[in-house]
């Protein structure tokens, strides 16, 4: 194994129920909208991936006609993208337990960490760099450079092309159906990380499950990306 490729959303944060959700919230607030997104229900929401796209389908599904959103959810979606940046900015946003301690299990026996997201370069970079250190990914793919979001292969593989590297020497590492889908459509290993939210979510095909970065570390993976089956 020569690399690591990490989701974010879910995976190397905890971002979306104290997150983006929150964040939407307080957009909805300053806009005057009667929308609020509860703990529970935005689990459903996230089926959807990618933050416009998320609100299309919400704002549709209330009744909103197509143009009103074309014009309303670029804008609610940029102010969205500012109120998160403030939260990581303010310490809500932090890392799931584990996650440290496995980038540095990785990085000691000199294997390379790459970023793959769906989520927007503008919060994504500095929420790496205040979190983790933006310089320890390469290469980081988000939204902007894949704007076919998962579970389309995209961000996969341009993240593989970035490193340079063949399939077989690279596992990914996810929290959702969403993104083992993305993986395993790349011809990518996936080690599955589930949170509340994508617990219950079908997980065929991926090469481990688990429901906590504690104790997963280097050798784990490697023994996942040496048994797993990666014919999609
Ligand atoms: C999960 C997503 C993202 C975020 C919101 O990303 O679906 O869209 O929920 O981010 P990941 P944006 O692939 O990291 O799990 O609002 O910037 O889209
Ligand atoms: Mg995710």
């Amino acid at each position: 194994m020569q690399a690591v490729i990490f989701d974010v959303d879910g995976t190397l944060v905890d971002s979306e129920k104290d997150g983006h959700r929150v964040a939407s919230n307080l957009a909805f607030e300053e806009f005057g909208l009667p929308y609020r997104w509860d703990v529970g229900p935005y689990g459903n929401l996230l089926e959807t991936t990618g933050g416009q796209q998320r609100l299309h389908r919400y704002l549709e599904g209330e009744g909103m006609g197509q143009s009103e959103r074309d014009e309303l959810v670029p804008r609610l979606h940029a102010r969205k993208t500012e109120l998160f940046r403030e939260l990581v900015a303010a310490g809500r946003v932090a890392p799931r337990p584990g996650v440290e301690a496995l980038l540095d299990d990785i990085e000691r026996a000199g294997v390379r960490l790459a970023v793959a997201t769906t989520g927007s370069r503008a919060w994504v970079e500095p929420l790496l760099q205040r979190l983790f250190g933006l310089d320890r990914f390469f290469p980081v793919i988000t939204g902007d450079e894949a704007p076919v979001r998962k579970p389309d292969p995209s961000a996969y593989l341009q993240a593989l092309d970035g490193l340079g590297l063949a399939p077989s020497d690279v596992v990914v590492v996810e929290d959702s159906a969403n993104g083992l889908v993305a993986a395993r459509a790349a011809g990518l290993a996936c080690v599955v990380v589930v949170n509340d939210y994508t617990a219950d979510h079908p997980l065929d095909g991926a090469a481990l499950v688990v429901d906590t970065f504690e104790g997963l570390d280097l050798a784990t993976l490697e023994h996942a990306l040496s048994t797993a089956d990666t014919d999609v």
